[in-house]
């Protein structure tokens, strides 16, 4: 695989920064939650980092992501900045959704970030139209739809990946099979051994990548978005990985033990930092200053949030419609 070392150095940093940022809200959710000052619930992405970071990474700032209730992942993946993220956490008005949105409404179409969503499988109807109109447009611009293991048993999955197909729109749909859906195990819910088995029932390819190797999703992905652009119609990539923390904060956690550990000892970060060791292009030191310069930009979006202010109660009816 031919990459730029700007781009090795810029996964790192963003595989850095995602689980930085999802620490330090966190501890942000800790503190505010009893006195409701954080707004909705938080579902954690850590340990999954290498999805959002290998897919997004390469797109254009005019392709679009649809993303989900665990997404602040995707969010920083495609460019959001931390402070306005984690401003909106808080609810403030300099949040990225004006503090209307909260954790699981992040949302900034410059950015091509066509939003988080609280309903299980509701981005992927969204990501057809979004694709649809890239077609009918006549842009080359696509469109990754990200969703849970979980969220592809909802009538929305298929429904949109018939159609994407049969229109052979510019869509890339990103499984996120972290193992669960709540409590539920996918072997509980599955009669398939992949998800990505699912493709063949609606004429598309479909891929079943490590997605704890932020490369392999890289290529994988970078093979769909070529397909998507030149008209040849969607992918369906299947990333397995395991996410760190319970489901939402407040739900009790009765994964095995023995499960999690092994699922840490495949954390994509020392991976492929070792990678990058390995291949001689980054250091031990230039790792550790990176981490450093990233844990300084997190400390500093929480300090920004905690000082900025709520909306003003009178602009409650602002923004309702783009
Ligand atoms: C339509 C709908 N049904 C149920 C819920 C409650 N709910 C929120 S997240 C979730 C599980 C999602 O599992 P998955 O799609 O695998 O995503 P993960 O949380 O594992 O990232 C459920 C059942 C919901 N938000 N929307
Ligand atoms: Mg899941």
């Amino acid at each position: 695989m031919d990459i730029q070392r700007d781009t090795l150095v810029e996964m790192l940093r963003l595989l850095y920064t995602i689980r930085a940022f999802e620490h330090k809200a966190r501890q942000l959710y800790e503190e505010n939650r009893l006195a409701g000052n954080f707004l909705g619930a938080l579902h954690s992405y850590e340990g999954e980092e290498a999805v959002a970071v290998g897919a997004c990474v390469d797109l254009r700032k005019d392709d679009r992501i649809l993303s989900t209730h665990r997404g602040h992942g995707h969010c920083i993946a495609k460019g959001a900045d931390v402070k306005l993220m984690m401003a909106e956490l808080l609810g403030k008005e300099t949040g990225i959704s004006k503090g209307r949105g909260g954790s699981m409404h992040m949302f900034s179409p410059e950015l091509g970030l066509l939003g988080g969503n609280g309903i299980m499988g509701a981005g992927l109807p969204l990501a057809l139209g979004s694709a649809f109109t890239a077609q009918y447009r006549g842009t080359d611009q696509v469109t990754v739809c990200f969703f849970g293991d979980g969220s592809s048993c909802q009538g929305t999955f298929h429904e949109s990946l018939n159609l994407a197909s049969l229109w052979k729109l510019p869509v890339i749909y990103i499984c996120e099979n972290n193992q669960y859906a709540v409590t539920t195990p996918v072997a509980e819910s599955f009669p398939v051994p992949n998800i990505a088995d699912r493709a063949a029932g609606y004429g598309c390819p479909g891929v079943v990548v490590d997605g704890n190797d932020v490369l392999a999703v890289y290529e994988a992905v970078g093979e769909a978005v070529g397909r998507a652009r030149a008209g040849n119609g969607p992918t369906l990539i299947e990333c397995k990985t395991y996410r760190y923390q319970p489901h939402c904060m407040v739900i009790p956690d009765r994964r095995d033990t023995a499960e999690m550990e092994e699922w840490q000892e495949r954390d994509p970060i020392p991976r492929f930092e070792q990678y990058l060791l390995d291949q001689h292009i980054t250091s031990e030191a230039e790792q550790m200053q990176l981490r450093q310069q990233v844990n300084e930009a997190i400390e500093a979006a929480a300090a920004f949030a905690q000082v900025s202010s709520l909306p003003d109660p009178d602009t409650v009816a602002e923004y309702l419609w783009a």
